[in-house]
């Protein structure tokens, strides 16, 4: 294997984030309510979590964000672009304000020579497109389209990397938590893969627009990225290992990169009664959009481990967010495919996730050696309580640890011939998460707020913080 010591030139180094994770201001300057708004609400008064009304407050402290990630070398930031925002009813008028939020945005991170890099679709959809039916309508694919080439036109000019949907795998196993969906939709088995297809096809014709407006524009999306590997040697867990694969990986990248579906997750789908109806021309539509495909976002984050599903046993979600360290695990099954299961060769963080940096460099090798495609790490991070000290200091050398292996991980995967852009771990700074509130905390600024007690927001920088500088003004060469 080539030794490399540092990133190839113009390696581009950031951080990510997405819009009603980080941007509060929920029903500020016109813009209307989405999804996320609704379902955080709702985990609010369940759970006690923050809601999405000020979360961590970037839509006022977008200045001081960005000179903070100047601060750090920065050279590409991820966002995303919050639909109800620009487009409060989903189609139709814009929201003049919400337009200026973005624009503003763009050209603060474009005078401090940061390349922007814009997810459209991080989970958020109106609340106006989900009326009319959301994922589970084709109605979408239009709808999104429209989306598409409202923001291309409004600001192709400046953002070259798109990025059309965030982790569509996620989105379509756990559809009834990332999407406001009906008890119907939901009980219907039948429905998430549906919805899958509507994206495949939505998400094509954003490929397709962003070629068509943006000059020197390129598209991606990012998906959530888990090897699966064989718990043992019996070839019965081997088999479910490939299985998996084919079913959380190569079913989407497959759509993505090569414009069609994967055969052995078609005929599992077939014989599980799970098949959708796909029109005639849908898939010359998915394979134009292949062709307008140009890097694959990885958001990587842990493994997975599998063995022989349980003859008999029902489908079940994956859910480690339960709180304390390798706390209450419940594995993932799909029936007749394979059945998750725990690695006991790695560890795992406070919330249960596993760690395990070389499975970033079988991802990147793999995807290279099979697709022949460049990436670029849209996520990769790690949750933990951070603690602000009466200094004013955080102290995260969890953090840093986590994040330095696997730099080295893609390091590694670069010296083996993958073509990796770009390293955007999450979270440029402290947001919303996802599962567990403000407490789970990712970023390399502090944000200085609980779930409960909004305080100021106030930004403090974490010992990662400076970590990551070191890094960056090295381009990766000093990692020890
Ligand atoms: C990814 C999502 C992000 C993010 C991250 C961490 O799946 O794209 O939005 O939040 O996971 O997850 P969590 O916030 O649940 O810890």
């Amino acid at each position: 294997m080539d030794i490399i010591t540092s990133f190839p030139e113009g390696f581009m180094w950031g951080a990510s984030t997405s819009a009603y994770q980080c941007e509060g201001a929920a029903l500020e300057d016109g813009k209307k309510e989405n999804q996320q708004d609704v379902i955080n609400r709702e985990i609010h008064n369940e759970y006690g979590y923050a809601d999405c009304s000020v979360t961590t407050d970037h839509y006022h402290h977008y200045k001081e964000d960005v000179a903070l990630m100047a601060e750090m070398g920065f050279t590409s930031y991820r966002f995303s672009i919050n639909w109800a925002r620009v487009l409060p009813d989903g189609i139709g008028s814009p929201n003049p304000k919400g337009v200026e939020f973005y624009h503003n945005l763009i050209d603060e991170l474009k005078s401090h020579n940061i390349e922007p890099v814009v997810t459209m679709w991080h989970y958020d959809l109106p609340m106006a497109t989900v009326e009319r039916g959301g994922w589970g309508t084709r109605a979408i694919i239009e709808e999104f389209e429209y989306f598409a080439r409202f923001i291309c036109k409004e600001y192709g000019s400046k953002v070259k990397y798109w990025l059309t949907i965030n982790e569509q795998s996620i989105v379509v196993n756990y559809i009834d938590r990332k999407n406001k969906i009906t008890k119907e939709q939901q009980y219907n088995p039948k429905f998430r893969y549906q919805a899958n297809h509507y994206m495949n096809l939505a998400h094509a014709k954003a490929a397709i627009t962003i070629h068509e407006l943006v000059p020197e524009g390129l598209c991606g999306a990012a998906l959530d990225m888990a090897p699966y590997y064989p718990h043992s040697c019996d070839p019965k867990d081997i088999m479910a290992a490939k299985n998996a694969n084919a079913f959380k990986n190569d079913f989407y990248m497959d759509a993505y990169i090569k414009g069609v579906y994967t055969p052995s997750v078609i005929k599992y789908l077939e014989r599980q009664g799970l098949m959708f109806e796909i029109e005639e021309g849908d898939m010359e539509v998915i394979k134009q959009g292949s062709r307008c495909f140009d890097f694959l976002g990885i958001n990587y984050y842990q493994s997975q481990c599998v063995k022989a599903p349980t003859p008999g046993a029902a489908r079940r979600s994956k859910q480690n967010n339960k709180i304390g360290k390798g706390g209450n695990v419940t594995y993932e099954i799909q029936p007749d495919l394979f059945e998750g299961c725990l690695n006991e060769t790695i560890g795992a963080t406070d919330f249960s996730m596993p760690v395990d940096p070389m499975g970033l460099q079988y991802v990147l090798e793999d995807i290279h050696d099979r697709y022949h495609i460049p990436t670029m790490i849209c996520e990769n991070g790690f949750g933990a309580y951070d603690k602000l000290e009466s200094d004013g200091t955080i102290r995260d050398p969890y953090r840093i640890e986590y994040i330095r292996e696997h730099i080295k991980a893609m390091k590694a995967a670069i010296a083996n011939g993958a073509k990796v852009i770009a390293y955007n771990p999450w979270s440029a700074f402290d947001l919303l998460s996802t599962s567990n509130g403000i407490a789970k905390r990712y970023g390399f600024i502090y944000v200085d707020r609980t779930d409960d007690d909004v305080k100021e927001c106030k930004r403090y920088k974490k010992e990662s913080f400076y970590w990551y500088k070191n890094v960056i003004t090295t381009n990766g060469r000093n990692l020890e």
